[in-house]
């Protein structure tokens, strides 16, 4: 089995998705903030951005769809959880494979010496955060037009390619490669559950669509598959 989720599983956690009505989107454009041009153009601004969310993120908990998909992975074997968000919850709730996609914006690179490490500080001590090299620090995050790590991308593909069922969680479908991911499984035979209050360009494939909030019906959907003791 595997899990593909998006902003909307940390959506009853308290933390913005990026399209929704109140979406991180409406006030920020991505491309005046979430691109390597916007970082060299204006590195204070583009952390301004970065330093708020952390503080949102850092007062947020883990959901019962986060628990929820931490207990799927110890009770299926061949469980994988790949995600789209960079807020670490998924880790928080104790799942302890994730593939970030996106990477984690509790972590920091260095544009200078490449150093890269976890940095928990809300707020920021200073901004724009500076590496010991002197280098300008930026966040582990990866931006439109960057490729994805390609280690991780190669996994999720793997996993998505040989999964017999494929769980598609609070995603928009309209970031790419990951969107691509569920038609890679359905193509692959896999039966394909969205779970998602509202349609997405996924939705025409998957076998079961699920409406509602992530928080609700994972509970209650895993309550009624739970693999028998
Ligand atoms: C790349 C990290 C090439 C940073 C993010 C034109 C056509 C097709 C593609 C492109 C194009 N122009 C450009 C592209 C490529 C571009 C892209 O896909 N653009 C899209 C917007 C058209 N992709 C890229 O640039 C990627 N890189 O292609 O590189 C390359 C290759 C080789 C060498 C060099 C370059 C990089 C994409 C990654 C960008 N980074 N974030 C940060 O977070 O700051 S993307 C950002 O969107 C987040 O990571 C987020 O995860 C992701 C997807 O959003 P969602 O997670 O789906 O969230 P969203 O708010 O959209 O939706 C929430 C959903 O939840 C909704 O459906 C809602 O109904 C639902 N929901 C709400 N509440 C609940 C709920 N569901 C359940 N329960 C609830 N309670
Ligand atoms: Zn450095």
């Amino acid at each position: 089995m595997v899990a593909l989720t998006g902003a909307g599983v940390s959506a009853e956690s308290g933390v913005p998705t990026f399209r929704g009505p109140e979406g991180l989107w409406r006030s920020f454009r991505p491309s005046e903030l979430a691109t390597p041009e916007a970082f060299r153009r204006d590195p204070a601004l583009v952390w301004e951005w970065y330093d708020w969310r952390r503080q949102q993120i850092a007062a947020c908990q883990p959901n019962p769809a986060h628990q929820v998909l931490a207990e799927m992975e110890r009770a299926i074997p061949d469980f994988t959880l790949i995600t789209q968000n960079v807020d670490g919850l998924h880790q928080a709730a104790g799942s302890r494979k994730v593939l970030e996609l996106h990477g984690n914006i509790w972590r920091v690179r260095c544009t200078a010496c490449g150093w890269k490490g976890e940095d928990r500080r809300v707020p920021l001590p200073e901004i724009p955060p500076r590496c010991r090299c002197g280098g300008l620090l930026r966040p582990d995050v990866i931006w439109f037009g960057e490729a994805l790590p390609s280690k991780v991308l190669e996994a999720a593909w793997t996993a998505a390619s040989r999964c017999q069922v494929m769980l598609v969680i609070g995603t928009s479908a309209v970031v790419q490669p990951a969107a691509s991911l569920p038609i890679v499984a359905k193509r692959n035979g896999a039966y394909l559950i969205e779970v998602n209050p509202a349609e997405t360009p996924i939705t025409p494939f998957a076998d079961e669509h699920l409406r509602g909030p992530a928080g609700k019906v994972l509970p209650r959907w895993w309550a009624r598959h739970l693999p028998a003791e």
